[in-house]
């Protein structure tokens, strides 16, 4: 535990945490009391009680993270945009900020960027191109960390860990999918830890997501989790317009217009489909 001025306490806790069933998770934030008495346990402490979460993600679990920053590599692997989608929604169901990072530039040419930058018009987080092997865009990324507690997603391979380092080279975090993947049978450490930044501001790096499912979400509700949908989705001819086949609908006249990125609109009509057949199945 580390206590508001900085300092950390190896703690334990008073029986069991009733708050939480009895389980700590990363980012939770508790009232301990140091350990009074002799000098060498100075650094002890016991958990008294743990403070209410405002969110919790699992896979791997984290509580109260205000921010997502999603990386997604322009290349190697290739972006998988629907991935994207899904976490930014995952973000919005857990009312986190989210800030999309499309890293590797130096392995995409500028006119590729440029490309990139076409599709992402009216998308509705900030888009950060970086390069963690060449330092674009890190400067920009450190200003969007301080203050806040966020955590890195985005698949296996994408450069999280490289982006940290290249962020604060004394995290030396591992680096490198395939003995990533090598020791994923083994004992490797896969919970996710809170890394303080000397610049202000906490990070949680992640080993990475490859299959999520959306958990507690009714189809009617994901078109809440798309901010850009909200100013239209009260404006369809049907107050339960599922946007997606409906006369009438607001959302899509947008989407025509280009006041809705279509790749967005995409991954809703795909995403509301998949809640649809995943309620059917279980009817
Ligand atoms: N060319 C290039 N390679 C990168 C960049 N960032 C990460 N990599 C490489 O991509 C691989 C995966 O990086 P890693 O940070 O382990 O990804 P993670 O699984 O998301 O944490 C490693 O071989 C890195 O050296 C980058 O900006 N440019
Ligand atoms: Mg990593
Ligand atoms: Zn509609």
């Amino acid at each position: 535990m580390r206590a508001s001025g900085g300092e950390q306490f190896l703690c334990r806790a008073r029986g069991r945490l009733k708050q939480t069933g009895g389980s700590l998770l990363v980012g939770d934030r508790v009232i301990f009391q140091p350990a009074a008495g002799a000098a060498d346990k100075k650094c002890e402490g016991i958990i008294e009680a743990v403070l209410p979460r405002k969110n919790i993600l699992h896979r791997p679990p984290a509580v109260n993270v205000d921010q997502m920053i999603l990386v997604t590599p322009l290349r190697d692997p290739a972006p998988d945009w629907q991935l994207a989608g899904r976490l930014l929604a995952l973000a919005e169901q857990q009312q986190m900020k989210a800030i999309l990072c499309l890293n590797k530039a130096d392995l995409v040419t500028a006119a590729e960027q440029a490309e990139t930058k076409r599709m992402l018009e009216a998308f509705p987080y900030p888009c950060i191109f970086t390069s963690a092997l060449r330092g674009d865009g890190v400067q920009d990324l450190i200003e969007h960390l301080g203050g806040h507690c966020s955590i890195f997603a985005g698949p296996s391979g994408a450069g999280k860990s490289s982006l940290l380092n290249a962020i604060h080279p004394d995290f030396s975090l591992k680096v490198g999918s395939v003995s990533d993947k090598i020791g994923r049978g083994r004992h490797t450490t896969r919970t996710a830890e809170l890394l303080v930044l000397p610049s202000g501001g906490m990070v949680v790096d992640t080993p990475g997501f490859s299959r999520l499912e959306f958990v507690d979400l009714e189809p009617q509700h994901l078109a809440g989790l798309f901010p850009e949908m909200r100013p239209y989705s009260g404006r369809c001819a049907f107050r339960d317009c599922s946007h997606l086949s409906e006369p009438g609908c607001a959302v899509r006249e947008a989407v025509s217009v280009g006041k809705i990125n279509r790749m967005r609109f995409e991954h809703y009509q795909a995403f509301f489909n998949e809640l649809m057949n995943r309620r059917d199945q279980y009817r």
